[in-house]
């Protein structure tokens, strides 16, 4: 019975490291090579070679080392088997990280500060809201998208969430669906995306939806910040929207294309903010335990945890 480990564009040195110090009976084979394809019972794969999972006849479960799984679900010959997604409360701790200090530095305009200082000017800039005057709207209220919302909220924003199903969160302002959509963005002033890539909402950040955003807000203008996926967003709406004063600002840890080509005109825009998909990454560690653990509960015929609704595509 064998584990393969099965990634693309990532080094798995490490993660068999861990797997052989959690467990060191444990049979790891690295694709490509693969051995006996009959003994491969688990996978734990990122981005992987399409076709090979349906080339393994007695797998039983694919582990996504992410919580997101678009990169598993466009293999097109996928087998119809249990995949399983990451979630950890490490993850969840590092991604709203990054989405407070993301607000928190256009809420206090560092962008404009951080030019001044340059400049050598010591100058105070108007207006300066406080974090109870600014609404952030959060897109996606899954394991992120919550922790995210409930974070925000204890540092005093006004907060409010959307996702597919409706929600009832103590002090976060839920929408839901499409019509919940239009009254969502007219009360946000900053955008984070912590959605999924799916065929809904690909390309749903576009000139349409920054043109729905709040034009009344105590900032100079509305602002977007996107750490779900980069397939959501249109790049160049983001750069007119930049332009024709529809965003203020931008955030973006995750793009169309990755990593981001040194053509972009996003890595220089002075109103953008470009990390290198990194908002939130896997602990290895905790991704092998996490495994591991779900391998021996699944073995002693426990239900397997947090898998993916294929229909859904998340
Ligand atoms: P979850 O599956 O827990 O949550 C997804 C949320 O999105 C749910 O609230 C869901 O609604 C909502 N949603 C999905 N599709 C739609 C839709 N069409 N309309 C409205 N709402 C929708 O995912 P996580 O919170 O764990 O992760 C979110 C994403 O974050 C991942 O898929 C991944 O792409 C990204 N990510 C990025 C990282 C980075 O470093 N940049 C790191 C980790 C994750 P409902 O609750 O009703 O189902
Ligand atoms: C993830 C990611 O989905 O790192 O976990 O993007």
């Amino acid at each position: 019975m064998a584990l393969l480990i099965l990634f693309r564009h990532l080094k798995p040195d490490r993660y068999k490291r861990e797997l052989a110090a959690l467990e060191g009976g444990l049979d790891i084979r690295v694709w490509p090579d693969c051995g006996d394809l009959e003994d491969i019972r688990h996978a734990l794969v990122w981005k992987p070679e399409p076709g090979v999972l349906a080339s393994l006849p007695n797998l039983q479960v694919i582990f996504s080392i992410g919580a997101g799984v678009d990169n598993v679900l466009s293999d097109t010959r996928l087998p119809d088997l249990p995949l399983v997604r990451f979630v950890d409360p490490n993850l969840t701790m590092r991604m709203s990280e990054y989405v407070c200090l993301q607000v928190l530095t256009h809420q206090r305009r560092m962008l404009d500060y951080r030019e001044l200082q340059q400049e050598r000017q010591w100058k105070e800039l108007w207006p300066q809201p406080g974090a109870n005057e600014v609404r952030v709207g959060v897109l996606g209220l899954g394991v992120l998208g919550r922790d995210a919302c409930e974070k925000l909220a204890a540092l005093g924003f006004q907060v409010a969430g959307w996702s597919r199903s409706q929600k009832d969160i103590p002090g976060i302002e839920c929408f839901s669906g499409n019509d919940g959509l239009d009254r969502f963005l007219a009360r946000t002033d900053i955008l984070v995306s912590l959605l999924p890539h799916t065929p809904e909402t690909e390309g749903m950040l576009n000139a349409g939806l920054f043109a729905r955003l709040a034009q009344d807000g105590p900032l100079p203008g509305p602002v977007l910040v996107n750490a779900g996926r980069g397939r959501l967003q249109v790049e160049a709406d983001i750069v007119s929207a930049l332009g024709n004063g529809d965003l203020w600002a931008a955030s973006l840890d995750v793009f169309e294309e990755e990593p981001l080509p040194s053509s972009s005109p996003l890595w220089t825009h002075p109103r953008v903010i470009v990390t290198p998909h990194n908002a939130s990454i896997s602990d290895i560690r905790a991704v092998c335990t996490y495994v591991l653990e779900q391998i021996a509960a699944h073995d002693r015929g426990e239900p397997l945890q947090n898998v993916v609704d294929l229909g859904r595509g998340y």
